[in-house]
C-alpha cells in the first residue's frame, strides 16, 4: 500500500473523489496541503483574491451540476472570509466540502495565531462538520464529507485540519474507502407507497390545482419528472425563485414564478387553488405572505427529502417524505394507471381564469418614448440574444428579481442565484465557478452596482484563468431594492441608497485586462450585446444606464395574503 502524508491524503482524497477543481487561498495552516497540491497535476487549484469567492465559486458547480463544490481555505480570517459562502449554501442546500486549515493541534484554545473556532462558528450554517485529530483518518472523513454534503436534502460540510495532520514528516497508508458507513445518518431514498396513493387521488380529484415547485426538483434532478406529471394532468405550474428553470419557463402550463415578486397570474392561481402539490419547495415567508391568509381553501400534498421542511410553516394535509424524482416517478405510474382522470371541464374552466389573469396583468412594465432603458428590457434582450440558454448568475436585489421574472429558463441549473441568503458578492464567483467547468457556454452575470463592488476583486482571477463571463450591470446608481422599499415604507426617505463616486467600470474592466462597454441608450442595447457575446474569449463588462426609478412589481403586500400585490406604484389588487 502506498504511504502518504496527511497533506497528500488531502489532495488525493480529493483526486479520488473525482474532483477537478478546488477553489482557495494560502496561508500559514495550509502550506503543507499546497505543497501537496504543487506536486501534482490530477486536481487543479484556482485561486481567488478573497475566500468569499472560493466558496460562491465552489457552490455555483454544484448548482449548475448537483456535485459537491469544493473550498480551501487557511485558518483565521481565511475561515472567518468563507463564512458567508458557506451559509449562502446551507440557506440554500447546496452540496459543498469546505476544507479550513486550523492551527496545530497542542495550540487549540490557546489564541494561537490565526486561530478561531470554525466549528463553533460554523456550527448553525453547516450540514455537518469534522475536525481532523488523526491524520489516517483524513481519507474516510473526506469520504463522508462528500457522502453527507451530496446525499438526502444537500448541504455544506466543513472539514477542519490542524496543521499538524498534514506534516510530510508523517506518512499513512492510504486508501480511499469504497463505500460509507454512517449509523445515524441515512436519508430516505423513496416515499411512502400509501401516502404517494392517496396524494395521487387527491390530485387527480382537483378542481383548481396548482404545482408549486422548487430548488428540490433542481438538486433533486426531477425536471424531467415534473414535466411528464404536468403534461399527463395539464395543470398549472409555478416555481419558487430556487425553482426557476424546473419546469419550462416558455411553456403554456407554466404561470412564472410565485411569492414576493411573483406574477399576478401565479399568486392569484396560488391564493384561489383547491389543491396544492408543492415540490421540494419549503414555504418561506418570500413565498406565503401572511401565513395566517395563505391559500384559505387549498388542501396541501407536500414532497420533501427533509422531514423537518415539512409542516415547518404550513401543515400539509399529505406529507410525503422522500426524493422529488423517485416519488414524482410513482405518481406518474399511478395517474398513468388510473381508471379515474383529471376533470377535464374544470380543469378547463380553471386555465381560462388563470388566462385571464395572465392577460389582465401578466409580466407587464411601462415603458416611456424615450430611449431610457428600463431594466427588465435588458433582461428580455439578454434571453434573446443568449437564445434563453445562458447559464444566468445574479447577484442580489433589483436586479436579480428582473432577471428572474424576464428570463425565460428552460433548462434546470441555469438559473444561479443566493435565494435564501440573499448574498450580494454573489454573482461574479458563481459566474466564475460556472465559467471554469462550462468553458464553451454562454455564462452571464447580471448584477447592480452595488453588489459588483462586493467581489470586484475577482476580475483579477478572471484574467488569471481566461474566465469570458459576460456581466451585465443594471447601473441604477443606487442600491435599488433598498431605494424601493424606502420609496414604498419610509415616503422616500433615500437614506443611505444612493452610491455616488461610481467608479468607471469602462475603465475598471480595462485595468484589469477585460473589455469595458458603456450603454446608455436602448437602440444601442441589442448590437452592443451581441457584440459582447460574440467575444467568445474575452470577459466583457457591460456597464448599462437604466431608469434609475423603476421597482419590481408586482410586490405583495406585508402580512396579506398571496393575492394582494402592488402591481404598479399605484396600483393594487
Ligand atoms: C451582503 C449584503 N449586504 C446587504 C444586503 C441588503 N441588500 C439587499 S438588496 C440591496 C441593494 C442591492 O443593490 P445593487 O446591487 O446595486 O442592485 P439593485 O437593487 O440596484 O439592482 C441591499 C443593500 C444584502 N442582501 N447582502
Amino acid at each position: 500500500m502506498e504511504l502518504l502524508s496527511g497533506g497528500e491524503m488531502v489532495v488525493r482524497a480529493l483526486h479520488d473523489e473525482g474532483v477537478k477543481y478546488i477553489y482557495g487561498y494560502p496561508g500559514g495552516a495550509l502550506l503543507h496541503v499546497y505543497d501537496a497540491l504543487f506536486r501534482q497535476e490530477d486536481v487543479q487549484h484556482i485561486l481567488v483574491r478573497h475566500e468569499q469567492a472560493a466558496t460562491h465559486m465552489a457552490d455555483a458547480y454544484a448548482r449548475a451540476t448537483g456535485k459537491a463544490g469544493v473550498a480551501l481555505v487557511t485558518s483565521g480570517p481565511g475561515a472567518t472570509n468563507a463564512v458567508t459562502g458557506i451559509a449562502t449554501a446551507y440557506m440554500d442546500s447546496i452540496p459543498m466540502v469546505v476544507i479550513t486549515g486550523q492551527v496545530m493541534s497542542h495550540l487549540i484554545g490557546e489564541d494561537a495565531f490565526q486561530e478561531t473556532d470554525m466549528m463553533g462558528i460554523s456550527r448553525p450554517i453547516v450540514k455537518h462538520s469534522f475536525s481532523v485529530s488523526r491524520a489516517e483518518d483524513i481519507p474516510a472523513i473526506i469520504k463522508k464529507a462528500f457522502h453527507i454534503a451530496q446525499s438526502g436534502r444537500p448541504g455544506p460540510v466543513v472539514v477542519d485540519i490542524p496543521k499538524d495532520m498534514t506534516s510530510p514528516t508523517e506518512r499513512y497508508e492510504y486508501e480511499y474507502p469504497k463505500t460509507v458507513k454512517l449509523r445515524s445518518y441515512s436519508p430516505v431514498t423513496r416515499g411512502h407507497s400509501g401516502q404517494i396513493k392517496k396524494a395521487t387521488d387527491l390530485l387527480l380529484a382537483a378542481k383548481r390545482p396548482v404545482l408549486y415547485t422548487g430548488g428540490g426538483v433542481i438538486m433533486g434532478n426531477a425536471s424531467a419528472e415534473l414535466i411528464q406529471l404536468a403534461r399527463m394532468l395539464n395543470y398549472p405550474v409555478t416555481n419558487t425563485l430556487m425553482g426557476l428553470g424546473g419546469f419550462p419557463g416558455t411553456d403554456r402550463q407554466f404561470i412564472g414564478m410565485l411569492g414576493m415578486h411573483g406574477s399576478y397570474e401565479a399568486n392569484m392561481a396560488m391564493h384561489h387553488s383547491d389543491l396544492i402539490l408543492a415540490v421540494g419547495a419549503r414555504f418561506d415567508d418570500r413565498v406565503t405572505n401572511g401565513l395566517d391568509k395563505f391559500c384559505p381553501t387549498a388542501k396541501i400534498i407536500h414532497i420533501d427529502i427533509d422531514p423537518a421542511s415539512i409542516s415547518k410553516t404550513v401543515k400539509a394535509d399529505i406529507p410525503i417524505v422522500g426524493p422529488a424524482q423517485a416519488v414524482l416517478a410513482e405518481m406518474i405510474e399511478l395517474v398513468g394507471a388510473s381508471k379515474k382522470q383529471p376533470d377535464a371541464a374544470a380543469i378547463k374552466t380553471w386555465w381560462d381564469q388563470i388566462d385571464e389573469w395572465r392577460t389582465r396583468h401578466g409580466g407587464r412594465y411601462r415603458t416611456d418614448d424615450s430611449d431610457k432603458m428600463k431594466p427588465q428590457q435588458v433582461i428580455e434582450m439578454l434571453s434573446k440574444v443568449t437564445n434563453g440558454d445562458a447559464y444566468v448568475c445574479s447577484d442580489v436585489g433589483q436586479h436579480q428579481m428582473f432577471a428572474a421574472q424576464y428570463y425565460k429558463f428552460n433548462k434546470p441549473n441555469r438559473w444561479i442565484n443566493s435565494g435564501g441568503l440573499g448574498t450580494m458578492g454573489f454573482g461574479l464567483p458563481a459566474a466564475m465557478g460556472v465559467q471554469m467547468n462550462f468553458p464553451d457556454a454562454d455564462v452571464a452575470c447580471v448584477t447592480g452596482e452595488g453588489s459588483i463592488q462586493m467581489n470586484i476583486q475577482e476580475l483579477s482571477t478572471c484574467k488569471q484563468y481566461d474566465l469570458p463571463v459576460k456581466i451585465i450591470n443594471l447601473n441604477n446608481q443606487s442600491l435599488g431594492m433598498v431605494r424601493q422599499w424606502q420609496d414604498m415604507n419610509y415616503e422616500s426617505r433615500h437614506s443611505h441608497s444612493y452610491m455616488k463616486s461610481l467608479p468607471d467600470f469602462v475603465k475598471l474592466a480595462e485595468a484589469y485586462g477585460h473589455v469595458g462597454m458603456k450603454v446608455e441608450k436602448y437602440s444601442d442595447l441589442e448590437a452592443a450585446m451581441r457584440e459582447a457575446f460574440a467575444m467568445k474569449d474575452r470577459l466583457v463588462f457591460m456597464d448599462i444606464y437604466v431608469d434609475q426609478f423603476e421597482h419590481v412589481y408586482p410586490m405583495q403586500v406585508p402580512r396579506g395574503s398571496m393575492r394582494d400585490m402592488w402591481l404598479t406604484k399605484t396600483e393594487r389588487t
